[in-house]
C-alpha cells in the first residue's frame, strides 16, 4: 500500500481535459510539475505549477528538444521506492519521487497526415515523452503512467476509490497501454521514413517484430518481402530448424504454417499427415503408421498433392520418407526425423526438411493480425475446440461411434480450411475437401467432384465419399448444401447450427436418413 500520490509530472501536447485533471489533482494536494506549454495552460487556469526546469536546474533548450531528459526527472520516475540503495541515491542527489506521469506525445501521426514537409515531421518526433513513458511504465510498481486523455476519468475514479492512490492492477494496465502507444509511435515514424526514402524492400521496416530473414520476394516476384518473429517462441515455422533444402520462400512459410497448425490439432492422436497447397489441405489422414497416414492423405487428392507442403505429427521415419520422395514435395515439417529418414531425404537436395522440437498447442491463446488498407485488424487466434460433450444430436437418427469419431476428425480439419469449407471424411481420412468458395453448396459440389476424379484415377467403382461424414465450418444457410453432401454419399453431418432455416435443414437430413450434430461453434477462416 503506497501513500497517496504526492507529485505528478504533466507534459501533454494535446491539452484536452488537462485543466480539469490538474484541478482534481491539485484538490487532492498533488504537486504539479510541467513542461512549458502545459505549465502555462495550467497556470492560466489559476493552478499552482512547478516548472520542470526548476526541477532539473536547466532551462528547456534547443527548441524544446531537451526539456525533461535529465536525471532529476528520470531518477524520480525510475527509483524503486522500497530499495534502500535507490532511496539513498535520491537523497544524495536531491531527486524527488514522481508518482504520476501524464504525457501525450508530439502529434507525429497528425503532422504526417497533414502532409507536412520532412523537417516538420522530424521536429515532431517526440523523444523526451516516450523516454518518460517507458521509464514510468517500467516502474509501474510505484508509478502511474497515463498516455491517453480518455483515461483521465478512470484515473480520478481510482484515486477516489483508493484514498488518493492507484491499485497495482491499474498501474499495470496503464503501463501496458503506454508501451503499446510508444510501440505504435515508433512504427509510425519508421513507416513514414520508409515511405519518405522510397524504401521498397520491407527489410528495414518494422512490422512490430524482429527481422528473421529478408526473403527473395513475396507472394509474387515483383513484391519485396521479409519474415519477422514476434518473440513468442511458439513452436512452428518461425522456430523450426531447417535441416536441408533451399531457403524457404514467402509462400513456403505461409503454407508450412498452415500445415503445422493443422497437424497440431492431432498432436496426441495416432500418426497423422496433412498435405497443404495454397494454405488449404488437399489431404489429411490418420493411420496405424505414419506411412499409412501419408498414403491415405495423398489418396485424397493426388493431383493437388504435387508440389505440396507436408506436416506430420510424429517423427519422420524411413518408410514415410521413401514414400514422400516418390513425388515432388516442397517442404516437410515434423517433430523430429530418424537417421535413416534423413539419409533418404539427403538425396533430394531441393526438398526442404524442417524439424521442430514440439508441435504448437492448438488451444494456446494468441493474437492474429490482418492488414487492411490504412490499418490492421486484430483478433484472438481461433483456439476454439469442442469435445463430444459439446455436440447436440438434432436428427432422429443418432450417429454411430464410427461416424462420431470421423465427424470430430472432420471438424478439426474444417477449422483449417478457408471458408466456405466442406470436408468429407471416412475412416479417419479426408476423401474430399471443398475450400474457399463463395457459396457453401459449391464447396460441397467441388469436394464431391474431386472425390469422383480420384475414384476414377484409382480405378474404383464408387467414390470414397460413399458412407462418409461431412463437416461444414459454418451453418448450412439452406438445405441445398446438405442435400449435395447427401447425394455424394454422406451419412452424417457435423456443423455449428444456428441458421434461421435450421428446421428446414434438419427436416431434409431426417428425410435423407442422415444423422446430424450441432457444435454450437463456428470456424470461419478467411
Ligand atoms: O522534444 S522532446 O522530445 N524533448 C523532451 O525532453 C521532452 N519532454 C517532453 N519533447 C519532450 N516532451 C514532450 O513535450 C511531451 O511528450 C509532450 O508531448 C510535449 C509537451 O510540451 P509542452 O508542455 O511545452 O506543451
Amino acid at each position: 500500500n503506497l501513500a497517496p500520490l504526492q507529485r505528478a509530472l504533466l507534459s501533454v501536447s494535446d491539452k484536452t481535459g488537462l485543466v480539469d485533471l490538474g484541478k482534481a489533482l491539485a484538490a487532492r494536494g498533488v504537486e504539479l510539475v510541467s513542461t512549458g506549454g502545459t505549465a502555462k495552460a495550467l497556470r492560466d487556469a489559476g493552478l499552482n505549477v512547478r516548472d520542470v526546469s526548476e526541477l532539473t536546474g536547466f532551462p528547456e533548450m534547443m527548441d524544446g528538444r531537451v526539456k525533461t531528459l535529465h536525471p532529476m526527472v528520470h531518477g524520480g520516475l525510475l527509483a524503486l521506492r522500497g530499495d534502500a540503495g535507490h532511496v539513498g541515491a535520491m537523497d544524495a542527489h536531491g531527486i524527488v519521487p514522481i508518482d504520476l506521469l501524464v504525457v501525450n506525445l508530439y502529434p507525429f501521426e497528425e503532422t504526417v497526415a497533414k502532409g507536412a514537409d520532412y523537417e516538420t515531421c522530424i521536429e515532431n518526433i517526440d523523444i523526451g515523452g516516450p523516454a518518460m513513458i517507458r521509464a514510468a511504465s517500467k516502474n509501474h510498481g510505484d508509478v502511474t503512467t497515463i498516455v491517453d486523455a480518455e483515461d483521465y476519468t478512470a484515473l480520478l475514479a481510482e484515486l477516489e476509490e483508493n484514498d488518493g492512490q492507484t491499485t497495482y492492477a491499474f498501474r499495470q494496465r496503464m503501463a501496458l497501454t503506454a508501451y503499446a502507444r510508444t510501440a505504435a509511435y515508433d512504427t509510425a515514424v519508421s513507416s513514414w521514413m520508409a515511405k519518405a526514402l522510397d524504401e521498397k524492400t520491407p527489410r528495414r521496416r518494422t512490422a512490430g517484430g524482429t527481422l528473421a530473414e529478408s526473403l527473395r520476394y513475396g507472394e509474387n516476384p515483383h513484391q519485396g518481402a521479409a519474415f519477422y518473429t514476434d518473440g513468442s517462441n511458439r513452436p512452428g515455422v518461425a522456430t523450426a530448424r531447417q535441416v536441408q533444402g533451399k531457403a524457404l520462400s514467402y509462400n513456403n512459410i505461409n503454407d508450412t504454417d498452415a500445415a503445422v497448425e493443422l497437424v497440431a490439432e492431432f498432436g496426441d492422436d495416432a500418426p497423422t499427415c496433412a498435405i497443404i497447397k495454397h494454405a488449404n489441405p488437399c489431404g489429411v489422414a490418420t493411420g496405424k503408421t505414419l506411412l499409412e497416414a501419408y498414403t491415405r492423405a495423398f489418396d485424397c487428392d493426388r493431383t493437388s498433392a504435387f508440389g505440396g507442403i507436408i506436416a506430420l505429427n510424429k517423427p519422420l521415419d524411413a518408410a514415410t520418407a521413401e514414400a514422400i520422395t516418390g513425388i515432388f514435395t516442397e517442404v516437410v515439417i515434423a517433430p523430429g526425423a530418424d537417421e535413416a529418414a534423413m539419409d533418404i531425404f539427403a538425396k533430394k537436395k531441393n526438398l526442404r526438411l524442417l524439424l521442430i522440437d514440439a508441435l504448437p498447442d492448438p488451444a494456446a491463446p494468441g493474437l492474429m493480425m490482418k492488414q487492411v488498407a490504412g490499418g490492421w485488424l486484430a483478433q484472438d487466434r481461433d483456439n476454439g475446440r469442442i469435445t463430444m460433450d459439446d455436440l447436440k444430436v438434432v436428427t432422429k437418427r443418432a450417429p454411430s461411434d464410427a461416424e462420431m469419431a470421423d465427424m470430430l476428425f472432420a471438424w478439426r480439419v474444417a477449422k483449417h480450411v478457408k471458408s466456405n469449407a466442406i470436408i468429407y471424411v471416412k475412416d479417419g481420412a479426408t476423401v474430399g475437401v471443398g475450400a474457399g468458395q463463395m457459396s457453401r453448396v459449391d464447396s460441397a459440389r467441388i469436394a464431391a467432384r474431386k472425390s469422383e476424379d480420384m475414384a476414377e484415377a484409382m480405378g474404383l467403382d464408387t467414390p470414397l465419399t460413399q458412407g462418409c461424414v461431412v463437416a461444414s465450418d459454418a451453418f448450412f444457410p439452406f438445405a441445398d448444401g446438405l442435400l449435395s453432401a447427401a447425394a455424394a454419399g454422406a451419412k452424417a453431418v457435423i456443423q455449428p447450427g444456428g441458421s434461421m432455416r435450421d428446421e428446414e435443414v434438419i427436416a431434409a437430413a431426417d428425410d435423407a436418413g442422415l444423422a446430424m450434430v450441432f457444435t454450437g461453434m463456428r470456424h470461419f477462416r478467411h
